[in-house]
């Protein structure tokens, strides 16, 4: 499936498990594609693929209750319920056409439509991972590395720029 280098890994509770590049991301049908995401966060900027789109290609197990999102990079990482972030996932891998880059999250950023504000819920603004390299499908909930008190929260955004 690669002749160019894997940006993300889908694994776990997966009949199909996928190493996907960015050819592969772009080859998704046009009923897939998410364009502009500026159109539903002003403040960002990309286009992507749905994540049910990536999740149908992997065919989830039926046991499977949750995604990890994991940022190997600067290892951040995610539980998100699989019910509710099924409708609500954008996987962002471009920007006019070429790469994302790292400024915007890139390679490969994740994005929530509907995020409730930060430390509210589980689909929260922290939930919009960046430089996400593995989608692992789990049955329970993994390790949260999202920033637990508004002092932690403001050095991790410190930190990130
Ligand atoms: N890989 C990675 N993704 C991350 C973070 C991080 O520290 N590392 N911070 C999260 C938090 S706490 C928030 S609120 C949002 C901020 O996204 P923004 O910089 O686009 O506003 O990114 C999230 N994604
Ligand atoms: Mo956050």
């Amino acid at each position: 499936m690669n002749e160019t280098p894997t940006l993300l890994v889908v694994e776990g509770a997966v009949a199909r498990p996928l190493r996907l590049s960015f050819d592969d991301l772009a080859g998704l049908p046009a009923a897939d594609r998410v364009d502009d995401v500026s159109r539903f966060h002003p403040t960002r900027k990309g286009s992507g693929v749905t994540l049910e789109a990536v999740l149908r290609l992997a065919e989830v197990a039926p046991e499977a209750r949750y995604i990890m999102l994991h940022a190997d990079r600067d290892d951040f990482h995610v539980p998100a319920p699989l019910d509710a972030v099924l409708a609500e996932g954008v996987v962002v891998f471009h920007l006019d056409g070429g790469p994302l880059d790292q400024a915007h999250g890139g390679p490969i950023r994740f994005l929530i439509r509907n995020p409730a504000a930060c430390r509210t819920d589980e689909l929260d603004e922290c939930s919009n991972v960046k430089y996400l390299s593995r989608i692992e499908v789990t049955t329970g909930r993994g390790r949260d590395t999202r920033p637990t008190t508004d002092a932690e929260h403001a050095a991790l955004h410190e930190k990130q720029g």
